[in-house]
């Protein structure tokens, strides 16, 4: 019966809308999410699934000829503009680059994260749900060796070329993730697109834009194409480009190449109502089957699109890559006006007929060519005119630096030029890969035996060698695979300078380092001898703790020079702190264990590794400026599980004794045993990590203790080796 029928049946876990979940209830309990997304579980290829040994065996040629093909096979259900799809390509592998910020690494083209939300549903990438579908017959052809990652890079390289710019090049490598990311912050607006003012927006200031975000509005890739909050000035605008494409390092030659290049192929579309168009993939009903933002005008595409709500291409010829776009934007005058979505943009004064563009669908209609708020920066900013200019009288230097621009835009996030794979890798080295020199010499066991020895006995305390060794390799992020030991940057700038390095120490050890270096009769890179260092001191401690554990080392790190550096975009991976030190520069507003938690999730860490990484890093002394904070032991410098038998002692109370400090206090005695942080404390007062804490503090996993805290220091110390995988 009726009654009956629309019963709920039980299903717990499984409801979607109910707003319960421990993290509603308490909003203050860590994230450790962020740090077991990747699990294998959601993940369907094979165990054993190796995507670069699979990429190694795609024909390469063959998916970039398919490309090409592609883009002029113009399909009924979203037919292509001007009978060629490049603009929609390009624009998709820009938006899936575009997303990378410098500060943090996350986002950007290296995860196909494109597909998943929020992304998919961002208002800037509406209708790039179309340009995936349109890839989806090449994805199934090649399937497990063509990363989504890389196809969408790839599809917008092939439709340069065949628009008649020579690319610079094209690595692969980007394996794909499974599941939308849940460490990247977006922003803490509640509204798309709100403008800056409100609630939890991201400007503060004299227009400040929060970091680490690189983009002026939730739910954009970079700056508001009809003006700032949507008020067109193109002097303002040029002032958000400026700041959002520095803060993904691209200066003002870069900027302006890649606008100009971007916007010499393909159109805006808005030709119809914006405001009528359906639900965003992700919000959308099922027979929509993923596909968003249904338009209910006309045939819905074609020369009915809205997208952006802006309508018209930039140039004469939209699916050739030329410099009409210099000669229309910079020598012809423009006015503001409107689309017939009700868009600001620009269009020419004094253009002559044979000038404009015809209309992508209907035959021998001329339109008016536009420009955004954006394009009209390019003019009117007085150092962005000088780029242009330059570029309109020197067609082949602007198609090189275009080129250059978007090889970085799309390969900023893939890591070392060890992480490209296929015959496409550019042979030249560049400067934002980070290069680092190759290390050929094999040292022998005896070899790295003798060097263990000299460390040890140079003088140098256990400390300041695990330091140093532990300082130069927490730089590194798995959000774009930069920082760590090898290449030794540590003794260069900015990183030498940095306080968090302690400069004084670092020199010392350097000295002393490069003293054994020059008298080791065979060559030996610094970056190993710090490694080594830090090796061989955790090596002692755990003997001297009564385990007799080898640390694994792996040699043949090099040594950067001054040359290979790019002190500026190596400002953003100062550690401003490192809970693993207990270390904070300053005070934050962010609390200093979901302040360590960031940090973890950058260096691919999981919960227990975090857990157990910090018990040792304690009873090892390594706190910042020789702190005592969190070293519950009697025995520093000696590894032991001292840390988390007295974390978990119910002997002790911890009281707090001013900002981020607290007593460890004897029950009965009234005594205090120890001090500590907050981060030293979460471990005991979060029910999962505490649970972690109780496995170390467990009398039958002392041994465990020290073998896992081994696993997950050599773990730090390579993880930059690209050079082996
Ligand atoms: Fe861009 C499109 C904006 C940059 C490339 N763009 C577009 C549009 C807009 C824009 C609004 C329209 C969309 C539709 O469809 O509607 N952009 C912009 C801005 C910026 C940019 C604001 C910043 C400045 N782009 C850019 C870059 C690039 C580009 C960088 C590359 C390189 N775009 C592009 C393309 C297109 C666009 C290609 C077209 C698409 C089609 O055709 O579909």
């Amino acid at each position: 019966n009726a009654t009956n029928s629309a019963k709920c049946p039980v299903m717990s876990g499984a409801r979607t809308g109910i707003n319960n979940e421990t993290k509603n209830w308490w909003p203050k309990s860590l994230k450790l999410e962020i740090l077991s997304q990747r699990d294998s579980k959601v993940n369907p290829l094979d165990e054993d699934f190796n995507y670069k040994e699979e990429f190694l065996k795609l024909d390469l040629e063959a998916v970039k000829s398919d490309l090409k093909n592609l883009m002029t096979d113009s399909q009924s259900w979203w037919p292509a503009d001007w009978g060629h799809y490049g603009g929609l390509m390009i624009r998709l592998a820009w938006h899936s680059a575009g997303s990378y910020r410098n500060a943090d690494g996350r986002g950007g083209s290296n995860t196909g994260n494109q597909r998943f939300a929020p992304l998919n549903s961002w208002p800037d990438n509406v209708n790039l749900d179309k340009g995936r579908r349109l890839l989806w017959p090449i994805k199934k052809k090649y399937g497990n060796k063509l990363s989504w990652g890389d196809l969408m890079i790839l599809a917008g390289n092939m439709a340069y070329e065949s628009m008649g710019l020579k690319t610079f090049g094209f690595g692969g490598g980007r394996v794909d993730i499974w599941s939308p990311e849940i460490d990247t912050y977006w922003g803490s607006e509640s509204e798309w697109l709100a403008p800056s003012g409100v609630e939890g927006s991201r400007y503060s200031g004299e227009r400040d834009l929060e970091n680490p975000l690189a983009s002026v509005m939730m739910g954009l890739i970079y700056v508001n194409p009809e003006g700032v909050d949507g008020n067109p000035d193109p002097l303002k605008t040029a002032h958000d480009m400026r700041v959002t494409f520095k803060r993904m390092a691209m200066n003002d030659e870069e900027t302006a190449a890649l606008t100009i290049g971007g916007h010499t192929v393909g159109k805006c579309h808005g030709n119809g109502d914006a405001t009528i168009l359906g639900e965003s993939p992700e919000g959308a009903n099922v027979e929509n089957q993923g596909f968003g933002w249904i338009n209910p005008q006309g045939k819905g595409h074609s020369e009915n699109t809205v997208s952006s709500g802006i309508e018209g291409a930039w140039t004469t010829n939209p699916t050739k890559f030329n410099n009409e776009y210099l000669d229309l934007l910079l020598n012809y005058d423009w006015a503001l006006t409107k689309s017939p979505a009700g868009a600001h943009q620009w269009e020419p004064t004094n253009l002559p007929e044979e000038k404009k563009p015809f209309d992508a669908f209907i035959p021998n209609v001329r339109r008016n060519p536009i420009m955004t708020d954006a394009d009209m920066a390019l003019k009117m900013d007085p150092e962005y005119r000088k780029i242009s200019e330059r570029f309109l009288n020197d067609f082949e230097y602007m198609s090189d630096t275009f080129a250059r621009a978007w090889f970085k835009l799309t390969h900023r996030d893939l890591g070392p030029k060890d992480c490209y794979l296929g015959a496409d890798v550019p042979a030249e080295d560049l400067i934002w890969q980070d290069p680092i020199p190759k290390n050929t010499t094999v040292l022998s066991d005896a070899e790295i035996a003798d060097l263990k020895n000299q460390l040890l006995n140079s003088g140098l305390t256990r400390t300041e060698l695990i330091n140093t060794a532990w300082d130069s390799a927490r730089t590194y992020r798995g959000s774009d695979y930069r920082g760590g030991a090898n290449g030794a940057r540590i003794r260069l700038a900015p990183q030498k300078d940095w306080k968090g390095n302690e400069p004084e120490r670092l020199q010392k050890v350097l000295h002393v380092l490069a003293n054994i270096k020059t008298q080791f009769g065979k060559e030996v890179s610094i970056a190993d001898l710090i490694v080594l260092g830090g090796t061989a001191a955790v090596e002692k401690a755990a003997q001297d703790g009564g385990f007799n554990m080898e640390v694994p080392f792996l040699q043949g790190r090099g040594d950067a020079t001054d040359e290979m550096t790019d002190v500026e975009s190596f400002e953003d991976l100062e550690p401003i702190h490192d809970g693993y030190r207990n270390f904070l520069k300053e005070n934050y507003s962010v609390n200093p264990e979901e302040l360590l938690l960031d940090r973890t999730q950058l260096m691919g860490l999981t919960a227990p590794e975090m857990t157990v990484l910090i018990g040792g890093m304690r009873v090892l002394a390594t706190n910042y400026g020789g702190t005592k904070e969190g070293v519950f032991t009697n025995n520093p410098g000696v590894l032991s599980n001292d840390f988390f038998v007295n974390l978990t002692d119910m002997n002790n109370s911890w009281n707090p004794n001013g900002e981020n400090h607290y007593n460890i206090v004897d029950r009965k005695t009234g005594a205090t045993k120890f001090t500590a942080s907050k981060v030293d404390l979460v471990f005991g007062s979060n029910s999962i990590l505490r649970a972690y804490s109780e496995v170390y503090a467990q009398d039958d996993n002392k041994e465990k203790f020290a073998r896992d805290f081994i696993k997950v220091w050599t773990k730090v110390m390579n993880s930059d080796r690209y050079d082996l995988k």
